[in-house]
């Protein structure tokens, strides 16, 4: 559970992203951190072509900052909010949970080089313990 202040921390900070996801990369630099950094993740990828271009990178990336969007709007109601996200990574994509820590290490990472020192080690903290809530909600159906 997330304090107030958490609460209030993670959405300054998705106020600095919002309007500006095209700058973070629409989140596609997360991604392909990810890849590089962890390439055994890229095999969830491999239907999209052995070499994901950048265009596939960025709608993804964008796809998944909007729903990181829509989690901020919900941190309250994480598990109803994101509920058809959660049937979908464990029913049909079936992504280790182990990647969603990684994932959320690369996208503190670009969080990090773009705000400077707009991120604050506070704010570091809340949406670390917030990304690991949707983290948590998205692998919870696993069976
Ligand atoms: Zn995921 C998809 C979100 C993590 C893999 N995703 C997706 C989508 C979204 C997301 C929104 C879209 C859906 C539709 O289309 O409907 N994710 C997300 C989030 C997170 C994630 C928010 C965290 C936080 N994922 C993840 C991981 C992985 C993944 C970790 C691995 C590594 N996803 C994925 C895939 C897909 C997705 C593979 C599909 C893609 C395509 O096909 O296009």
């Amino acid at each position: 559970m997330l304090s107030a202040q958490e609460r209030a921390q993670v959405a300054q900070v998705w106020d600095l992203i919002a309007g500006h996801e095209a700058s973070f990369g629409g989140g596609g630099h997360g991604v392909l951190g990810l890849f590089t950094v962890y390439p055994s993740t890229k095999i969830y990828f491999k239907h999209l072509g052995l070499c994901l271009d950048e265009t596939q990178l960025l709608t993804h990336g964008q796809r998944m900052l909007e729903a990181v969007g829509v989690a901020v709007q919900h941190m309250d109601n994480l598990r109803a909010a994101l509920s058809p996200l959660a049937d979908l990574h464990a029913q049909v994509l079936r992504v280790d949970p182990s990647n969603f820590p990684l994932l959320i290490q690369c996208f503190q990472v670009v969080l990090a080089s773009h705000l400077q020192g707009e991120f604050t080690v506070e704010m570091q903290a809340a949406w670390d313990k917030f990304l690991t809530g949707v983290a948590v909600v998205l692998t919870e159906k696993y069976r």
